[in-house]
């Protein structure tokens, strides 16, 4: 069965995925795109895929008996009702991060998604289909013995004039806030945030860097350099220490050279390079789910817990230094 696609939100990461999924992926094509700049649609329908109907808003993309399962790769803040639009519909729905931009919005979706009574939604986590994090996992717990702390780094080398001291968490971090849970096995109690000076490359309304500590239920603790004018590169780091030892993300592949007189290896600079393969791997297991009508990997409940430890590290922005705690409802059987 081919799975037919439609992507609501043509940027940058909706083009990506309809590339990957006409050109990369099998089982799938694009039958449908949806933009609130009609033009970007447009674009990736003449680049990317010919075939696709235009469609003048997502819920009528979401309505259409042409479409099997829907993309929402809109901005953050416009997910929340295009996720609930395809509960409704029934369609299996692969939704980038942040699944809301609020926790209540994502409560809603866990609700909706219970009540349907089966999963239908994937969250854009894609580290967690990453082989560098995959192979962390193996040996946290094993051979390096139960995990105690854990030091992380995410580095972006610039960001825009939008981007202000909030999205460092909420559009940034929440990758780590995703990714740790599911490394260690672990939840949060609580957050605190520590701002060094800011660096000279940001602006008056991006307090950056900042460091969070995070505090999780087995005792572990978790500091989080944010960085996003770092300048350097794209620079994602993750240190696991243990009882017997302690284990590091593997830096991406790169030939070292030997060049004046230097020891070097490139970095990479763009945060769609630095985790290519995942994006493919966590598509391909969204197109296989919705050719049997469902939806698997990182769910709706790992988008709630994501965006109510999000707001509770924006508090602790808010109260620099102050310890902010993480309380989370019960999960639902539909996510055990
Ligand atoms: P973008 O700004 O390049 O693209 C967003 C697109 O959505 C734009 O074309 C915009 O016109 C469209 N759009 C906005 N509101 C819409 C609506 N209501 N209906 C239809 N289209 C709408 O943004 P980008 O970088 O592609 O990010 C999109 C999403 O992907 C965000 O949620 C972001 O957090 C996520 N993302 C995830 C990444 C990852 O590593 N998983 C990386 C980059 C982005
Ligand atoms: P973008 O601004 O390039 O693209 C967003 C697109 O959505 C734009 O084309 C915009 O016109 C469109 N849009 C906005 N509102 C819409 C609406 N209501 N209906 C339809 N289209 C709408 O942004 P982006 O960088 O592609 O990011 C999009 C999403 O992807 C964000 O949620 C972002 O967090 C996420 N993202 C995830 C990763 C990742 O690593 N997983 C990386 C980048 C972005
Ligand atoms: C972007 O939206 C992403 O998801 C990237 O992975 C992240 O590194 C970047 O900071 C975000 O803006």
């Amino acid at each position: 069965m081919t799975v037919r696609i439609g992507v609501i939100g043509t940027g940058a990461i909706g083009r990506d995925h309809a590339r990957r999924i006409n050109q990369v992926l099998g089982g799938a094509e694009i039958v449908a795109l949806s933009d609130v700049n009609r033009a970007s649609a447009e674009a990736v329908k003449k680049d990317i895929a010919p075939e696709a109907m235009v469609f003048e808003t997502g819920e009528a993309l979401i309505a259409s008996p042409d479409v099997d399962a829907v993309l929402v790769t809109s901005w953050g803040a416009t997910h929340e009702q295009y996720v609930l639009a395809a509960i409704a519909a029934g369609k299996p729905c692969f939704c980038e991060k942040p699944l809301a931009t609020t926790a209540e919005g994502a409560r809603r979706i866990v609700e909706a998604e219970v009540t349907h009574g089966k999963r239908l939604v994937q969250v854009g986590f894609m580290r967690r289909y990453d082989a560098g994090y995959i192979a962390l996992k193996k040996v946290v717990g094993t051979s390096i013995g139960a995990p105690i702390m854990v030091h992380a780094a995410h580095r972006n080398p610039s960001v825009p004039e939008q981007y202000v001291t909030p999205m460092a968490i909420h559009d940034t971090m929440i990758h780590e806030i995703d990714v740790l849970r599911w490394l260690l096995d672990d939840d949060y109690v609580s957050a605190r945030v520590i701002f060094p000076r800011s660096a000279a490359r940001s602006h008056a309304k991006l307090r950056d860097p900042q460091i969070v500590i995070l505090e999780t239920a087995k005792g572990m603790v978790i500091d989080v350099e944010i960085f996003v004018n770092c300048h350097y590169g794209y620079d994602i780091r993750c240190e696991v220490v243990g009882e017997d030892g302690a284990a590091s993300l593997p830096e991406p592949m790169a030939v070292q050279m030997r060049l004046d007189a230097r020891l070097q290896n490139r970095i990479l600079t763009d945060w769609k390079d630095r985790f290519i393969e995942s994006y493919d791997v966590e598509l391909q297991d969204f197109i296989h789910a919705a050719a049997r009508g469902t939806a698997a990997g990182p769910n709706s409940w790992d988008g709630y817990v994501a965006a109510i430890t999000s707001d509770a590290c924006v508090a602790a922005q808010e109260k620099e230094g102050e310890i902010v705690p993480i309380n989370l409802p019960a999960r639902p059987a539909l996510y055990n």
